[in-house]
């Protein structure tokens, strides 16, 4: 189903001010009641979906306040304001919701059926045209009696689903810890051997051979060869990676680390 009227209206407005951010309109979705636990979102129904393709958000984050103001979860932080200041003046009616906070929302969820992305054996979703390098920002969820609409885009498009013609799954093969595997993400051996790399220990104990993933990003996300052109730069890899690494043993969420 295509969307309507109403959510054209919604996505080109928010579309216009979202560009001079790095960030853009991802798709549409219903959120279903059953997959929240918040009752405060009785009620709600049609979401749009905002996020970043590629690093084009970099330089717009790098030079804000929150960057630099050294304080914690700069990106969180900026996001929030600068989000909530455009749904504030476009759609004040919608609740924001992010993917940081306390509250975990099931944004890959949503994803997968804004934009009929797929899981990749790493657990992120991919992209076929963005491959692994799009993060998801904020949802904008508005009552139901804003919009006409009994349903908007549900679709999960597994023939687009890129990893389904990729024999070779190099993705699988990159990690020198064997993080990922069928029953999930090893996330200590991953924190084991980020400690273990050239930022954290003295020089004379770096092993060349292996990948340093902090400062060039988890080697198993670079290896995948769909969407490379949209592989973040090295500054805003480094910063999500250092983000990844401390939110370790954090309950906290953050979208630092994306
Ligand atoms: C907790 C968390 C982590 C934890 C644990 C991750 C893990 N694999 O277990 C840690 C800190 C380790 C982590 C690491 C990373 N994360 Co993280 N993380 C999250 C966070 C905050 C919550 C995830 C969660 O627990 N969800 C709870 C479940 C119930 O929600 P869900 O959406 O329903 O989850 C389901 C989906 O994944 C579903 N699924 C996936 N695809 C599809 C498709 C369809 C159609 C359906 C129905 C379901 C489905 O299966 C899950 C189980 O039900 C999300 C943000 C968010 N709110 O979603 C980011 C998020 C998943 N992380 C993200 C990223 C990029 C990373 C890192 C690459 C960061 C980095 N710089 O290295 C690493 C990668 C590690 C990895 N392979 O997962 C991105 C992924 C973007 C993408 N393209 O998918 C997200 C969405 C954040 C964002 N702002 O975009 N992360
Ligand atoms: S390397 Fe292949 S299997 Fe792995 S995420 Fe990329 S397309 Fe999918
Ligand atoms: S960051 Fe490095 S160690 Fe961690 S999962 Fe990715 S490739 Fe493996």
């Amino acid at each position: 189903m295509l969307p309507n009227e109403w959510q054209n209206k919604i996505s080109g407005a928010l579309a216009e001010r979202l560009a001079p951010l790095g960030m853009s309109v991802l798709g549409w979705f219903a959120v279903l009641p059953l997959e929240c636990s918040d009752s405060e979102l009785a009620g709600y129904g049609p979401a749009v979906l905002i996020g970043n393709k590629g690093g084009a958000m970099w330089p717009v984050f790098a030079a804000s306040a929150e960057f630099r103001d050294s304080k914690p979860d700069p990106m969180d932080r900026w996001t929030r304001r600068v989000l909530g200041e455009i749904a504030m003046e476009l759609v004040p009616q919608a609740r924001q919701l992010f993917p940081f906070g306390e509250t975990v929302w099931p944004f890959q969820r949503w994803a997968g059926r804004a934009m009929g992305v797929s899981q990749s054996p790493l657990g992120l979703l991919v992209h076929r045209e963005y491959g692994l390098w799009f993060a998801l920002r904020a949802a904008l969820v508005f009552p139901h009696s804003d919009a006409a609409v009994e349903k908007v885009i549900q679709r999960v498009d597994e023939l687009n689903h890129p990893c389904l013609e990729c024999d070779e799954k190099p993705c699988l093969n990159a990690c020198p810890v064997t993080a990922f595997s069928e029953s999930g993400f090893a996330v200590n051996a991953c924190r084991s051997y980020l400690d273990s790399t050239p930022q954290s220990v003295a020089s004379s104990q770096i092993d060349s051979t292996k990948p340093d993933c902090l400062r060039l990003g988890c080697a198993a996300r670079n290896a995948c060869p769909v969407g490379r052109e949209w592989r973040y730069g090295e500054a805003q890899l480094q910063f999500h990676m250092q983000s990844f690494a401390r939110a370790f043993g954090r309950t906290k969420r953050s979208a630092n680390r994306s």
